[in-house]
């Protein structure tokens, strides 16, 4: 089924000029941008974005990485595209994610950890709206998306 995700680009991303890197996994892999944007999160946003953890030790730490500098959003459409970005990210933390994934061949923090990307269809629905106004995400077909995609597949 095509879906619809939000990824964040975090700021250390940003500080250390990985976001061309990371950009480029999610184009290799076939997925399709439908909103993309430089900006800077304000507290509200981030403390709303991550209530799941408001009662955790961690939370204050956090939201003050979250809106220490700038950070991409990015919204990706493709079939299954939830489990598939979340298996590009790999593990929580650096240290435990598996080489071949962003977090895993780019991170060794245990609180830095590069990029968020939803891990279920409804958060991915809740996160899009926090992010995005409905008129930044594009309806729009690559010219490769038969080649991307069995056209036999379910997928139209
Ligand atoms: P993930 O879904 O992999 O981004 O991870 P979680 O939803 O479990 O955690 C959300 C964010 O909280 C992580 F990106 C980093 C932060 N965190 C900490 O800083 N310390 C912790 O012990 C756990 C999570």
């Amino acid at each position: 089924m095509l879906e619809r995700t939000l990824i964040l680009f975090k700021p250390d991303a940003l500080q250390r000029r990985l976001a061309g890197r990371i950009l480029q996994r999610f184009e290799d892999k076939g997925l399709r941008i439908v909103g993309l944007k430089l900006m800077q999160i304000t507290p509200q946003l981030a403390e709303k974005h991550y209530e799941a953890h408001k009662t955790k030790g961690f939370y204050p730490g956090l939201v003050r990485f979250m809106t220490s500098s700038p950070v991409v959003a990015l919204c990706l459409e493709g079939k299954d595209v939830i489990a598939i970005v979340r298996k590009l990210v790999g593990k929580t933390f650096g240290p435990d994610a598996d080489p071949g994934t962003i977090r895993g061949d780019y991170g060794a923090s245990k609180s830095f950890n590069l990029i968020h990307a939803s891990d279920a269809p409804e958060t991915a629905k809740r996160e899009m709206e926090l992010f995005f106004r409905p008129e930044e995400l594009l309806e729009w077909k690559p010219a490769d998306f038969e080649w991307v995609y069995d056209v036999k597949d379910e997928l139209k």
